[in-house]
């Protein structure tokens, strides 16, 4: 068994828990519109638990040959991340109260940038693998600005304690989706190998469990709040 595989082990447990938890949570809660909280957040991290199994099993792993080396990628990475991350901006735009068009484009936005990030992953020319992250990192950035401007700008027209959770959750998105493409560019995917599989494994675990479960804690914690982001339409 791989060496990293302790920290997808660890991912898969967690991600189970957050599941088993959110669960509990949603457990009673009648209204259809708040409903959709507790429905997407728990998919997020049943989609995740799914994935970090299959990579903890071998199954979710395949060799690239870039240049003279040969690396370890983990696809199932794209496969969780590219339903997850709607998720997460799914859930994000119905706390701020965002229009269709705001949602259709943030998760444009989002798909494009994880199906980039999939050409860059498999790409066996170094610099084309650059050039993907580039465009990839690009897509992320136009996507924070929105989550900036106009997400932030409708979640103003909501209630204080709605619109404070939003600003948390938003500040939490914008510092944690950040740091992913950091990781990848410096861990084996970006070729250079500062961070060695082992520790980059361990980091993208840290981070997924933070923008899934801790995420969805923070999102899910006070049934009140959820009410008035949903009655105050
Ligand atoms: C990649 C590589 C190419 C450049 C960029 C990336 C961004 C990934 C992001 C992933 C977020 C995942 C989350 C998962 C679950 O909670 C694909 C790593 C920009 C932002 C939030």
């Amino acid at each position: 068994m791989a060496a990293e595989s302790i920290w997808l082990w660890t991912g898969t447990a967690g991600m189970t828990i957050g599941t088993l938890y959110f669960v509990a949570r949603g457990r009673g809660v009648r209204d259809p519109e708040m409903q959709q909280f507790y429905i997407a957040t728990i998919f997020i991290t049943t989609i995740a638990a799914s994935m970090y199994l299959l990579m903890a099993t071998g199954f979710g792993l395949t060799e690239v040959v870039v240049g003279e080396q040969t690396l370890d990628i983990y696809w199932a990475r794209y496969a969780d991340w590219v339903f997850t991350t709607p998720l997460l901006l799914f859930d994000l735009a119905l706390l701020a109260g965002a229009n269709r068009n705001t949602l259709a484009t943030l998760v444009g936005l989002d798909v494009f940038m994880i199906a980039t990030g999939v050409v860059a992953a498999l790409e066996p020319t170094p610099a084309y693998r650059i050039l993907w992250w580039g465009i990839s990192t690009g897509a992320l950035l136009a996507l924070l600005y929105i989550l900036v401007g106009t997400l932030s700008d409708q979640a103003r027209q909501k209630s204080g304690e709605v619109a404070r959770l939003f600003g948390t959750l938003r500040n939490l998105t914008i510092v944690l989706w950040l740091l992913y493409p950091v990781v990848w560019v410096l861990g084996t995917e970006g070729t250079i190998g500062v961070i060695p599989l082992y520790w980059e494994t361990a980091a993208f675990m840290v981070l997924d469990l933070s923008a899934k479960v801790g995420f969805g804690f923070l999102l899910l914690r006070s049934r009140s709040v959820l009410e008035q982001a949903t009655q105050a339409e």
